[in-house]
């Protein structure tokens, strides 16, 4: 493609050599709390006043962000299940049908997609959102929305809540939706226990990533116990492709351009390819991960075209933060992920973001013959 020659050895120059420095700071990048066997008492305490305020309420709506992910989409609807099982009414809302992969998941199809104006709750419970903002366009305002509950592992403060239970050492909300239903003394029917271990999944890339602490594997094997089949969970979360989505994988896999020295990586999805396809926003999830994946490459960029502009999709693999990048092209972000939407095409977007993540490269001196040391 067209300037990305220039661009690729200005990268060169600048990301030759830092990524072995790096590694000698910060060891392996195990994130804190790897190792954390019990619950942290403050989130134990959230989770009891959770319960108590769940226990109370009627009529409960249940709410993830938008574009739901597997731990949106497993932990809403597993503490639903839990919640019918105890004689509540539940309403579950997302403002976008669940992606196929897991609205199969009981309660998946019966998921509200608009709220009447006029509902009210005695109970909302926000999971893994993140942001209030994120919430969708249905989101009830304060009035309708009874309490309101916060249950999250992303950081935030001050936490939006009446009642707020965050906890960034649970692996998935998934976990923390278990450990209200254990103060509730709620059994796991298999129902839930399919939902939660979806949610684990997910937010572990299938017990693979460092978030996959003992409690997380503690809690499979409980799951487990109580009825969920891994191979099944697999075959239809994993095992179950749209083929539309392994045409788009590999037409996007033809557009990939690696940076000269290998540790940062691009591919892009066009709009006349989406719908060539018939793919949908939901195939487009996890693509990035190809990218990623390849040995040496440390960040990877998936720019997607849209009618408006352009979706930016970064992953890193934990020596690069992925949130300044974000930040410097207007967006959000986590250490090792961000999404967001920029203004601009596709061209003048690939431009920014390789700028960007050449400005996010330590300079350091090239280390001669390192990457085949590597
Ligand atoms: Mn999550």
């Amino acid at each position: 493609m067209e300037g990305r020659a220039d661009v690729g050895a200005a990268l060169h120059q600048a990301c030759s050599g830092w990524s072995a420095r790096l590694r000698a700071v910060h060891g392996t990048g195990a994130p804190l709390g790897r190792h954390t066997t019990d619950v942290p008492a403050e989130a134990a305490g959230a989770a009891r006043r959770v319960a108590e305020v769940l226990q109370q309420a009627r009529r409960v709506l249940v709410l993830g962000h938008a574009g739901a992910d597997g731990d949106v989409c497993g932990s809403s609807l597993g503490l639903a299940a839990a919640l019918r099982e105890l004689g509540k009414e539940v309403v579950v809302y997302n403002e976008e049908r669940y992606p196929d992969a897991w609205r199969w998941l009981p309660g998946g199809s019966a998921v509200a997609t608009t709220l009447n104006a006029r509902e009210r709750f005695d109970c909302t419970v926000a999971v893994d959102a993140a942001r209030p903002e994120r919430l969708g366009r249905d989101f009830p305002p304060p009035g309708r929305r009874g309490t309101f509950v916060w249950i999250d592992h992303h950081k935030i403060d001050p936490a939006p809540g009446d009642v707020s239970y965050v906890d960034p050492t649970a692996a998935a909300v998934g976990e923390q939706v278990a450990a209200v239903l254990e103060v509730l003394g709620h059994p796991l029917s298999l129902d839930v226990a399919q939902c939660l271990y979806a949610s684990l999944l997910a937010d572990t890339g299938g017990f693979r990533y460092g978030n996959t602490s003992a409690r997380a594997f503690r809690l499979a094997a409980r799951l487990v116990e109580a009825g969920v089949d891994p191979w099944l969970m697999t075959e239809r979360i994993y095992e179950s492709q749209d083929e539309a989505r392994m045409r788009l994988l590999g037409k996007v896999l033809s557009s990939m351009w690696l940076s000269p020295c290998g540790r940062a990586g691009l591919v892009e999805v066009r709009a006349h390819d989406m719908s060539r396809f018939g793919a949908r926003a939901e195939h487009v999830q996890g693509l990035v991960n190809h990218v990623r994946g390849i040995k040496g490459v440390e960040i990877a960029v998936l720019l997607r075209e849209l009618p408006d502009g352009t979706a930016v999709v970064l992953r890193s693999r934990g020596n690069i933060a992925a949130a300044p990048i974000a930040a410097a092209l207007g967006g959000r972000g986590h250490k090792n992920a961000a999404t967001f939407t920029v203004e601009g095409d596709l061209a003048s977007t690939r431009q920014r973001v390789v700028e960007a993540v050449l400005a996010a490269l330590p300079a350091v001196e090239p280390t001669k013959g390192e990457r085949a040391a590597e």
